[in-house]
């Protein structure tokens, strides 16, 4: 039976990756931090078959002994402080995580293989938001990055950490540069979810307006339960290797506002959005689009869920939540 260790099972990506490797008759733990992490018990309600382990990125002895002790196949590194904005107010917290969390999960992996380097295979989350101020439309695996935010610096270092120990040691160590992906279970901090679950209240006349940032910002956005898909694939290659995935689709964050509000009825949102400067950020990524060509040749991986789907889907879902009085 193959067995997987991840990191960061108690986020989006985590919860969709686990399910799917379950599902593929894996044997899944996962890593979970701090002495009573409160979102245990949705994990244990969502995915019960995952072994949990207490350890944290920023704590090297904790990740060997998990190592040690689940002996794992494969390793998806999820962890991190994943909010960009939040990433300016505590730029120290997110490098030691972010940043050399990476560097600490690839030693553990390193030591624990021994003579054979090859013996794990690693995944390490990279993230769109490496490009930055981009120097080319869209963005592929090979476009130089010029991040803009202390998480994106973080994320530049341990993508280059990543390729750095496959280049060194020989490792199975491959990269993943997703897109923003979403999905009922995305993090209210963020934007389309922050959308989503407003959207529902005010339907339900349980809210009145949203307090917004920059609405002109565009990102290419994709659905969580996709995506973890490429990540299996990518350590399945015989060779490790850097993709990008993405849907290369491209959309406004007031095409977000159309779509959540045109789908509870709604056609003039102006009226319930306020523009609130504290969502604006120092530096802003203004556009990121995807090109997955290389991810379509080697993986055959593409996504099923398209923009106007995921936004329907994330609104059903928290007018459910708002009904049921349990948000997820
Ligand atoms: P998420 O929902 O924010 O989950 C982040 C996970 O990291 C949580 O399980 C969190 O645990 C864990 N974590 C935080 N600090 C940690 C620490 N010190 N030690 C161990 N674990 C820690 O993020 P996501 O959306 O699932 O994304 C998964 C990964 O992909 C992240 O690395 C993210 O940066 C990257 N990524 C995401 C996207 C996207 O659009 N979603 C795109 C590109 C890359 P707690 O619950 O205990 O806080
Ligand atoms: O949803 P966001 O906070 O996601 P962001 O910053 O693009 O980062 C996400 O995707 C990355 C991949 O590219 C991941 F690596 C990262 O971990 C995270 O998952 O913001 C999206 C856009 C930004 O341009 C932001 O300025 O929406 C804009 N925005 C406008 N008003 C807002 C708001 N974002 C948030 N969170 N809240 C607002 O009120």
């Amino acid at each position: 039976m193959q067995r997987a260790l991840i990191t960061g099972i108690t986020g989006q990506d985590g919860l969709y990756l686990a399910e799917s490797l379950l599902a593929k008759g894996y044997e899944v733990h996962g890593l979970i931090r701090g002495q009573s992490n409160p979102k245990r018990p949705l994990v244990e309600r969502l995915v019960p078959e995952v072994h949990l382990h207490a350890g944290d990125l920023t704590d090297q002895s904790s990740l060997m002994r998990v190592m040690a002790a689940v002996d794992p196949h494969e390793v998806y590194n999820l962890g991190a402080v994943s909010f960009v904005a939040f990433s300016w107010e505590n730029a120290r917290v997110t490098s030691d995580v972010t940043g050399l969390g990476v560097l600490n999960m690839l030693e553990a992996v390193r030591l624990h293989c021994g003579d054979d380097p090859r013996r794990v295979r690693f995944y390490q989350a990279s993230s769109s938001e490496m490009f930055g101020n981009v120097y080319e439309v869209p963005q592929r695996e090979t476009t130089l990055l010029r991040p803009r935010s202390p998480y994106a610096v973080s994320k530049a270092y341990g993508h280059h950490m990543t390729i750095n120990y496959r280049e060194s040691y020989g490792m199975h160590a491959s990269s993943g540069v997703l897109f923003n992906h979403e999905s009922p279970r995305r993090g209210i901090e963020f934007v389309t979810r922050k959308v989503s679950r407003a959207v529902a209240r005010i339907s339900m006349g349980r809210q009145q307006t949203i307090a917004m940032g920059n609405l002109d910002a565009q990102r290419d956005w994709g659905f969580a339960g996709d995506y973890v898909e490429a990540m299996w694939l990518m350590l399945q290659q015989p060779e490790p290797d850097d993709y990008v995935v993405a849907t290369g689709e491209t959309h406004s964050v007031r095409e977000l506002l159309d779509a959540a509000f045109g789908h509870v009825g709604i056609t003039d949102w102006q009226p319930h959005v306020v523009l609130d400067p504290a969502f604006l950020r120092p530096a802003e990524v203004d556009v990121l689009t995807g090109d997955a060509s290389k991810a379509r040749a080697v993986l055959d991986w593409k996504p099923k869920v398209a923009f106007g789907e995921l936004v329907a889907m994330m609104v059903e879902a928290d007018l459910v939540a708002e009904k049921a009085d349990s948000p997820y």
